[in-house]
């Protein structure tokens, strides 16, 4: 088979790279090793910045989240007892919209059967070679065949675990990584939110988030030890623990309910640079990971993949400064989200190896947060998202 694009990974960066090009008249094919019901059933990331609804737009996607997701106009940060208001809206401008990944793959998934494009679900042994030349090819076993589609690009958005960044050499690739001692176990029940905004929480006993994915489904969270089996953690242990964790009026108002989905994530830090190899290129949680506190995961994976799909409608019109450019720009926006991800991160969770002292800068920082108006400012600028080409 021959196409334009061919894309590995049908998680968002895939499915989205692939309505955006599909808009620019771009042929291509998207090769995923999981099966459909697979990829829907990862429960994974609930805030969208504006940019990733504005590209959502773009591509054509839209019309069930601005139905169904709820825009936020704020969220609060709750310690010692206190909870304080980040008016988003006032701050900046902006509002983020939660609507969960799950429905946003959806909603790419149903789009992309309805115009009849081809993702192959289920590929095993999915390989990449001739990158570094003129003639990339990806090959790939299914249903008992072999297959192999030549393309004018590959692009990996096969997340972290994937081949893509797996098939460049080492001497081509430099990474930076930060792994944290400890992970989230987060809950999905169906019932109502324990507040209309989102809580962050930092707590002595560790950190929390109460988020949610509607009006009637919420999605929590603890810091938990990196040792915890989701076993051992029942229901009534999570909301015991979750409700300590917050404060009282909130603890009070928590409508406990059974688990629909219950997993732990660690939290890690990770950029490759670059992320171009001749005609390899890389998007998403391939090239980058964020801790989830800062909601940038599914972000990144968007604006990458929105900087990537232009570029590569200016090179079929002549022009191939956008895909030498690819690089730079993204990770320009990346190594910014990644810094407010890492700062978040350090000042909500508990850190044991700090100490007091640590305990005591954390509450220095987050009192001095809530009493400027300046600190304020950076922080929800930062969460609403930067500019695409920040
Ligand atoms: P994905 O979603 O991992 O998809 C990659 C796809 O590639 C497939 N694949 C392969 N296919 C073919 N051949 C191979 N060899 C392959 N290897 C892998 C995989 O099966 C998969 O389908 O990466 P993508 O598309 O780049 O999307 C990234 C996002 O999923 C991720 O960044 C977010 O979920 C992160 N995240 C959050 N992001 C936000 O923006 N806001 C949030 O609120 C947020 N919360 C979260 C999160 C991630 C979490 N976890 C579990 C890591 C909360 C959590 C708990
Ligand atoms: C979620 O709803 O899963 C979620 C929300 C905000 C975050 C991380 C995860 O910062």
């Amino acid at each position: 088979m021959r196409t334009q694009v061919a894309i590995i990974g049908a998680g968002p960066s895939g499915l989205l790279l692939g309505a955006l090009l599909h808009k620019a008249g771009i042929a291509h094919v998207i090769v995923e090793r999981q099966s459909p019901e697979y990829v829907l059933g990862r429960i994974r990331a609930g805030v969208l910045e504006q940019v990733a609804v504005d590209l959502l737009d773009e591509a054509g996607v839209g019309e069930r989240m601005h139905r169904e997701g709820l825009p936020h106009d704020g969220f609060s940060l709750a310690f010692d007892g206190g909870h304080h208001r980040v008016d988003l809206h006032a701050l900046t401008g902006k509002r983020v919209m939660v609507y969960g990944q799950t429905e946003v793959t959806r909603d790419l998934m149903d789009a992309r059967a309805a115009a009849g494009l081809t993702t192959v679900y289920s590929a095993e042994n999915v390989a990449i070679q001739g990158f570094d030349g003129n003639r990339p090819t990806l090959s790939y076993r299914h249903a008992g065949a072999d297959h192999e589609i030549q393309a004018d690009f590959i692009v990996g958005c096969d997340g972290f675990h994937g081949v893509a960044r797996a098939s460049v050499p080492t001497s081509a690739i430099e990474t930076f990584e930060k792994v944290y001692p400890f992970g989230w176990l987060g809950v999905l029940a169906d019932v109502p939110p324990v507040h209309e905004e989102l809580i962050y929480a930092n707590h002595p006993r560790g950190f929390a988030l109460c988020s949610m994915r509607s009006k009637t489904r919420v999605r929590y969270y603890v810091q938990c030890s990196l040792d915890d089996h989701v076993e051992d953690w029942t229901d009534a242990r999570f909301f015991g623990e979750l409700r300590r964790r917050l404060p009282e009026g909130d603890a009070a108002r928590l409508i406990e309910g059974p688990s629909i989905e219950k997993s732990i994530a660690p939290l890690r830090s990770f950029v490759a640079e670059p992320m171009r190899f001749g005609r390899l290129f890389l998007a998403g949680d391939a090239a980058h990971i964020v801790p989830p506190t800062g909601a940038k995961g599914l972000n990144l994976a968007a604006s990458d993949v929105g900087i990537l799909s232009r570029a590569l409608a200016e090179h079929y019109r002549g022009s191939d400064l956008g895909l030498d450019t690819y690089s730079q720009r993204a990770l320009s926006r990346i190594w910014k989200a990644e810094r407010f991800s890492w700062w978040f991160t350090s000042l909500m969770h508990r850190f044991p190896e700090t100490g007091e002292f640590g305990r005591k800068m954390q509450h220095a920082e987050l009192d001095y947060l809530v009493s400027s108006e300046a600190a304020m400012k950076a922080m929800a600028e930062n969460y609403v998202g930067l500019p695409l080409d920040a």
